[in-house]
């Protein structure tokens, strides 16, 4: 195979394909270009909703909280369940059924201006202990059968605030992301007896190149399939299904990983680097899912530039995901940054 001429890579955790264009990666750039993200943030701001002691948009008051703080999102794209909700789906050529959920937002810490680099590692543990405490929680409802954690970073990643917070919404369905993965896993499972990702995992130390960073519970990658320029796939390098199953020294490793691809991201432009991240994890729906390993994935937008985006338009939207920068390239130039981060040189 030469890696050299356009080919199709497949993703292993959802079949898709994708195209890899390698001879284009010096195309000209005439196009939008991206406002850079404020650079000294304040650590109060009395205006943000999610500052300690502010009021939010509905008119609840933040306490003054000192780590991290969870809340029911104001404006949550679930509701509970109706008592005399009806567990029917429509049928013939219009297909739909209730969908009930939780959604909450987590603040990392009442600093308005840090993000985990900046934050001391005991701090980042935190986020990762509330994490999984929010999915054993939420997790428990007998109407919630899966968990989804993420964060979106970022004005250009829709974050609606510089605040460092994240997100769960947990659904009564499993979402498609998680559904497609699980099945595929599931499958692998099946025809090998063996973990689809502790496979893909020792292949990928094995062959090295496309290798980010590491410690001894989890690894970071750029994978085989990335279709974001600087994509990243964080895997747990034990078998493990879910945050909640973590033990005292993976949520160490957690947060140690979680900074140290931070730190390479906001240093590959020197800008705070956008992305949504989030952890794909086993179902809480009393089924058994011996396949299933947690992960999780990053899509950051940027690609050359602190200004200059991946769209994913025209043939990627219509026809197929479609990259330049191979996912050798993008994770040689990740690995080959200063694990320091600039902030702090
Ligand atoms: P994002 O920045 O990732 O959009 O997350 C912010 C969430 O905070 C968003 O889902 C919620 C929004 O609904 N929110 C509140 O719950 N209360 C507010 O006062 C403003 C925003
Ligand atoms: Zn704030």
């Amino acid at each position: 195979m030469n890696y050299d001429r356009p080919h199709r890579r497949q993703n292993l955790l959802n079949g898709q394909w994708v195209l890899v264009s390698p001879h284009r990666a010096r195309r000209p750039w005439l196009g939008q270009v991206e406002k850079t993200p404020p650079e000294n943030l304040p650590a109060y701001d009395p205006a943000c909703y999610l500052c300690p002691g502010n009021k939010r948009s509905e008119g609840a008051q933040n306490p003054p909280y000192t780590g991290t703080f969870v809340f029911d999102n104001d404006f949550a794209a679930l509701l509970l369940p109706e008592p005399s909700g009806s567990k029917e789906r429509t049928g013939g050529l219009f297909i739909a059924e209730e969908e009930s959920g939780i959604c909450r937002v987590i603040c990392f810490s009442p600093r308005h201006d840090l993000s985990f680099p900046e934050m001391p590692l005991a701090e980042v543990e935190a986020v990762v202990r509330t994490w999984s405490e929010q999915t054993a929680d939420l997790g428990s409802r007998d109407f919630i059968h899966y968990v989804q954690v993420f964060e979106n970073k970022g004005a250009m990643m829709g974050a609606s605030n510089p605040h460092p917070h994240s997100q769960v919404w947990a659904t009564g369905h499993i979402p498609n992301e998680p559904a497609l993965e699980l099945e595929r896993q599931d499958a692998y499972y099946h025809e090998h007896g063996a973990c689809l990702l502790c496979d893909y995992l020792a292949a990928e130390l094995s062959s090295g190149e496309r290798l980010v960073a590491a410690n001894e519970e989890f690894t970071a990658l750029v994978p085989f399939w990335a279709i974001w320029p600087f994509e990243v796939l964080l895997i747990a390098n034990r078998h493990t299904a879910s945050l909640p199953e973590l033990t005292p020294k993976q949520t160490t490793g957690l947060a140690d990983i979680l900074r140290q691809i931070v730190t390479r991201y906001d240093n590959l432009f020197e800008v705070s680097f956008p992305y949504s991240m989030g952890f794909h994890q086993a179902p809480f729906d009393g089924s058994a899912y011996p396949g299933q390993h947690l992960h999780a994935h990053y899509y950051p937008p940027l690609l050359r530039s602190a200004t200059v985006r991946k769209f994913m338009v025209g043939f990627e939207l219509l026809g197929m995901p479609q990259r330049d920068l191979t996912p050798e390239t993008a994770a040689r130039r990740l690995r080959e940054l200063d694990p320091v981060h600039y902030k702090l040189r």
